[in-house]
């Protein structure tokens, strides 16, 4: 297993690189170029900018989260191909730039939705949390305005902003896109990518569907079980491999994290691991990573990656604002440097109880 911690960029990030290194353990370095509108080729200098940057810094970076994937690969319109040739193109430089995971979704027009950035958790930390009664009652097209108001200047954290201004054109495009008719452009995605990263030796890591079920009356193909299932058979490589979100899955309590791990493990290139609180069904807010602060067993998620011999990278994934920090809601730095700090303790116990 290879700890690793997300990074913005020094634009878009209150976290500096200096205080990465500081974490125990020095994790690797989860890399993105945000500003880079999906279906655009990631230029050379950039990307070689970037791991310089890092390396100066004394850390390495092999996973980028993410690669955007542009909505005409997910409607399947004709641009496609151009996206999907520089997407493609994209793949071959990170390569040689020593990237060995890219993480991405194939959610249509949002990535995660939250209701709430800020909701106080009772000990003076806030925390994300998602009500779907609240997202019942918005106007989709509309969504960016409400979520941004309750966001300090951030869009909300995970979606990309190119997307933001496309919204009622967007839905139009996906108005008869059905799950069958996403999961047939995802195939025609991954037959054209696949053998570049098989050739190039960079894994792809599909990130679920946050929360995993159907939100706005768009589709979503990865939720549970039988879509990983569906999913993974649609190129039966191991280069066609998973981001294996456990918050995320384990928003819906029918989703069996450890089973899911012992199930999929060869094809999890990336494990993002933290805790989440479900309290009704469609109801949920994120907590610490701590097993009793939620609905998940941290343990049994570690010790499944354990028992499945897991070699990808992981990372500790949202934490709550506390100790008056203030940056990116889900990702500011003290309560993921207190979420390595535990995974890395589950981790190191798990190994030596074994060793004896
Ligand atoms: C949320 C993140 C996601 C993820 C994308 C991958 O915190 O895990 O936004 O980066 O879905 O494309």
């Amino acid at each position: 297993m290879k700890m690793t911690f997300r990074w913005f960029g020094s634009k878009d990030d209150s976290v500096t690189l200096e205080q990465i290194r500081q974490i125990p353990g020095s994790p690797g370095v989860v890399g993105t170029l945000p500003d880079i509108p999906a279906g655009e080729l990631w230029p050379k200098e950039r990307i070689a900018a970037l791991k310089k940057e890092i390396h100066d810094a004394g850390l390495e970076i092999e996973v980028i989260e993410s690669v955007n994937i542009h909505d005409s690969i997910k409607t399947g319109e004709p641009e496609r191909d151009r996206c999907i040739d520089n997407y493609i193109a994209t793949i071959k430089t990170l390569s040689e730039y020593g990237i060995k995971v890219i993480c991405y979704n194939f959610m249509p027009v949002f990535d995660w939705t939250r209701t709430n950035l800020y909701k106080p958790l009772g000990d003076g930390s806030t925390a994300l949390s998602y009500e779907q009664d609240e997202v019942n009652k918005i106007n989709p097209e509309n969504i960016a305005e409400t979520i941004a108001k309750g966001a300090k200047g951030y869009s909300l954290p995970g979606w990309e902003p190119s997307r933001m201004g496309r919204l009622k054109e967007l839905f139009a495009a996906y108005k008869n896109i059905t799950e069958e008719a996403l999961a047939a452009n995802l195939k025609y995605f991954l037959q054209a990518v696949i053998p570049v990263c098989e050739k190039y030796d960079v894994k792809m890591a599909i990130h679920p569907d946050d929360p995993p079920w159907g939100i706005f009356g768009l589709p979503r193909i990865v939720k549970n079980a039988a879509d990983i299932e569906r999913l993974l058979a649609l190129v039966d490589s191991p280069y066609n491999g998973l981001t294996l979100c456990s918050g995320c899955f384990g928003a819906n309590p029918q989703n069996d994290i450890p089973a899911m791990i012992r199930r999929f493990g060869k094809r999890i290139h990336f494990a993002h691991v933290r805790n989440v609180k479900v309290h009704s069904p469609g109801n949920f807010n994120e907590v610490s990573h701590l097993s009793s602060d939620g609905s998940l067993d941290l343990y049994e998620i570690m010790k499944a990656y354990y028992d499945t011999g897991f070699t990808g990278y992981m990372r500790p994934d949202h934490g709550r604002m506390i100790w008056g920090e203030e940056g990116r809601p889900g990702y500011g730095l003290y309560d993921r440097a207190l979420g390595i700090a535990y995974l890395n303790g589950l981790w190191e116990a798990i190994v030596k109880a074994n060793r004896r």
